[in-house]
């Protein structure tokens, strides 16, 4: 039989167990992982800071976990069609922050969301050290 692709995009700075645990879960949707990491540019445009830790590092940071096949740079949110025909992606994964963007894909690959883990986020984490050492 042939081989399910699964693709999911994300940030990924500061990671954390959010995100190792949708990564995980995306995973069992299919036997291969490939993972769209924000760009610096992108994320900025998403989210009006730079990312704590560089596009090249997050690369290599997601690149290594146990999970992950491959790696690319997102390097813009209306690319998701194009993403996904050049991975030869079967299943999107994202988290349900996410819930209904990407219904429009359903026509290449099948789509679905992942509840998010409560309580933790980049923000929370780079608020909580920030207010920790002053
Ligand atoms: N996530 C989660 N639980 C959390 C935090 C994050 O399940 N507590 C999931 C998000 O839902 C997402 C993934 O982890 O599926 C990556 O989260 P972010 O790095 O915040 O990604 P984001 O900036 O939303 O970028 O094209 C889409 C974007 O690139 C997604």
């Amino acid at each position: 039989m042939a081989e399910t692709t699964v693709i999911t995009f994300g940030t990924f700075d500061v990671l954390h167990v959010g995100h190792v645990r949708v990564l995980n879960r995306a995973a069992e949707f299919g036997d291969r992982l490939v993972v769209g990491v924000s760009s610096d540019a992108l994320n900025f445009s998403k989210k009006g800071r730079k990312p704590i830790f560089d596009q090249d590092e997050r690369l290599e940071i997601v690149a290594n976990l146990k999970v992950v096949d491959a790696v690319f740079v997102e390097e813009s949110l209306e690319l998701k069609r194009e993403y996904v025909l050049e991975h030869r992606a079967d299943v999107l994964v994202m988290g349900d922050d996410w819930e209904g963007k990407f219904d429009f894909l359903n026509d290449i690959c099948k789509v679905v969301y992942l509840p998010r883990t409560p309580s933790i986020s980049t923000t929370g984490i780079i608020e909580h050290i920030s207010t920790s050492a002053s």
